[in-house]
């Protein structure tokens, strides 16, 4: 039996900006495009959200619902930040992440022993620290698979934490309706709605002949997750591990002044080894690994740099301070932002002109 962590920030892009002006607290607002540019909002606070104001709202339409709704421009580069923070206090608990946005999040932690285990404790210790650290909310859910746990997180929204236990799966997916399926839209919860299927419970009555006649191989993923079964593993692979270059001297590196007089050339290799992987993403970290004389062995990262040769002279700088010893081999290398799907690469500020 797994044991699946999702995890999914409250109003992401608003909070941040809430913490960073308090002012916005108490009144409604939204994160997006001016209404002359025609833009549209990529989220809004919860105050707004009482008034029917919504993501990917035109934000002309928004002040019409809501007329003294603030409008506050979207600072991307802040949100990416909170995000890879966010991912620091994640990689704390567990390897196994799976991003699914900038504010959305898979861990499984089926093999942890950290708070003897308990997935549950673990969501809560998550919460508390992005909430003490970062200054913004997250909501949980804990459960057996990535399908529960998704759900379970919208449960207690905001600054919620549920728990499916093992037994809880099959009464707690039967009373879900079956938009709470991924994959079924407006469109296909109306076909199932014709069938006669509101809910997973009605859908685990269908024929599963006739499901896979009307929805493909999609029609197997219906019956199981109206069962509350989900057997897709967190995929890591979104996660871009890091790129680096390392070399090992056949002399040692007697002092700091040969170890820094060796950066440019490293960093050069680095630079063309990154233009290789077609390297889109940001850098999360920049990193100097040092191997002293003995084979002890020191690592020395910084967040948020731009990774040049100043930055890796200050890494490899305070990583010598650490042994009085002749260096054997010295390594540089970034560890990147995952990878986010595209829909948040490129926010919809803007809506394109469309003739109707
Ligand atoms: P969501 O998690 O979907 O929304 P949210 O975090 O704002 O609110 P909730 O409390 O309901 O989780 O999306 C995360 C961020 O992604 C959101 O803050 C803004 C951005 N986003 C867009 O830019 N466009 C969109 O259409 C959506 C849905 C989100
Ligand atoms: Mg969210």
């Amino acid at each position: 039996m797994k044991k699946i962590i999702h995890i999914d920030a409250d109003c992401f892009f608003a909070a941040i900006e809430m913490r960073d002006d308090p002012s916005l607290v108490n009144r409604p607002f939204a994160v997006g495009g001016s209404a002359e540019g025609r833009g549209v909002l990529t989220t809004c606070n919860y105050p707004a959200r009482e008034y029917g104001v919504r993501s990917a709202m035109p934000t002309a339409q928004a002040y019409r619902l809501c007329p003294e709704l603030l409008v506050v421009p979207v600072n991307i580069a802040k949100y990416r930040g909170v995000s890879a923070q966010m991912l620091d206090i994640f990689e704390r608990f567990t390897d196994l992440i799976e991003p699914l946005s900038l504010d959305e999040a898979f861990l499984d932690v089926t093999d942890i022993t950290l708070f003897s285990g308990s997935a549950s404790r673990i969501a809560e210790v998550i919460r508390t620290a992005v909430r003490s650290e970062l200054g913004i909310t997250v909501s949980a859910g804990v459960s057996v698979n990535k399908f529960i746990a998704k759900v379970a997180s919208d449960w207690h929204k905001p600054d919620g934490l549920k728990v499916v236990t093992p037994d809880e799966v099959d009464s707690f997916s039967a009373a879900l309706n079956v938009r709470a399926i991924p994959g079924v839209g407006p469109v296909t919860a109306e076909k199932l709605k014709r069938m006669g299927f509101n809910t997973c419970k009605d859908l685990r009555s269908a024929d599963p002949l006739k499901l896979k006649r009307r929805f493909g191989s999609f029609g197997q993923t219906l019956m199981e997750r109206a069962h509350g079964q989900d057997r897709r593993s967190v995929n890591t692979q979104r996660i871009r591990k890091s790129v680096s270059v390392e070399h090992t001297y056949s002399n040692d590196l007697a002092n700091g002044d040969s170890c820094v007089a060796k950066l440019p050339g490293l960093l050069e290799e680095l630079t063309t080894r990154m233009a290789k992987t077609n390297l889109t993403r940001r850098i999360r970290k920049a990193y100097v690994k040092i191997k002293f004389n003995d084979f002890s062995t020191t690592t020395v990262e910084r967040v948020g740099t731009t990774a040049t040769l100043d930055d890796y002279r200050e890494l490899l700088l305070d990583g010598l301070a650490r042994r009085d010893l002749p260096v054997r081999l010295l390594g540089l290398g970034v560890r990147l932002d995952p990878d986010v799907p595209e829909r948040f690469e490129q926010l919809p500020f803007r809506i394109e002109e469309r003739s109707f």
